[in-house]
């Protein structure tokens, strides 16, 4: 365990260094790979929030390569005093978010994708707002696989993904009326 951390936390920083660059570049988000024990995280993201905001949320595509599933909570983040996972369900016509008790499942060979409108990180009392272009690091537990720090650039606020601005309906999809993805409230900003 500890040897995989500590190959992780390298690879992290290497790769942060170079995203630096990359964002230099162009403006798309650049977000590194991460392993840990048979746990792949891909394109961690978050997103940007108004001024003022006290919630926002963060995501990833978190792949198990194992043979036994797998659970993940967020433990922390540099930027808020709590970190949760939430799911994201319509219940009565009205999208509902709900911590996800005891951690989300990732069963083996399974590809989850957290994102806007589906399972998320909720950062909840941030202590500064997200900055497009700057980052955020959390840590996650996985039952199995141990712990993770993961960097998560920060993309516009309301955006879709990583490099794709917001609007084009994806409104709906970042739960606008639950606050936290800030969708409605957020004023249109083009890169
Ligand atoms: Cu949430």
């Amino acid at each position: 365990m500890t040897i995989f951390g500590a190959r992780v936390s390298r690879y992290a920083a290497g790769a942060v260094l170079a995203c630096g660059l990359a964002q230099l570049a162009a403006t798309a988000a650049c977000a590194a790979d991460y392993d840990v024990g048979a746990i792949h995280i891909s394109q961690p993201w978050a997103r940007a929030t108004p001024k003022g905001a006290s919630t926002a949320g963060a995501y990833m595509t978190v792949t198990n390569n194992g043979k036994t599933p797998d659970r993940v909570n967020c433990v922390s983040s540099d930027a808020s005093a709590e970190c949760q996972i939430h799911s994201m369900t319509m219940d009565n016509g009205v999208m509902v978010m709900r911590p996800v008790e005891g951690g989300l499942e990732i069963k083996p060979g399974e590809t989850v994708t957290l994102k806007p409108g589906g399972f998320h990180m909720m950062l909840l009392n941030l202590k500064h707002p997200l900055e497009q272009g700057n980052s955020m690091k959390a840590t996650l537990k996985f039952d199995n696989a141990g712990t993770v720090q993961v960097d998560y650039p920060i993309a516009a606020i309301g955006a879709a993904a990583p490099g794709v601005p917001a609007g084009g309906g994806n409104m709906m999809q970042g739960g606008g009326m639950m606050g936290p993805s800030g969708g409605t409230m957020a004023p249109m900003k083009k890169q």
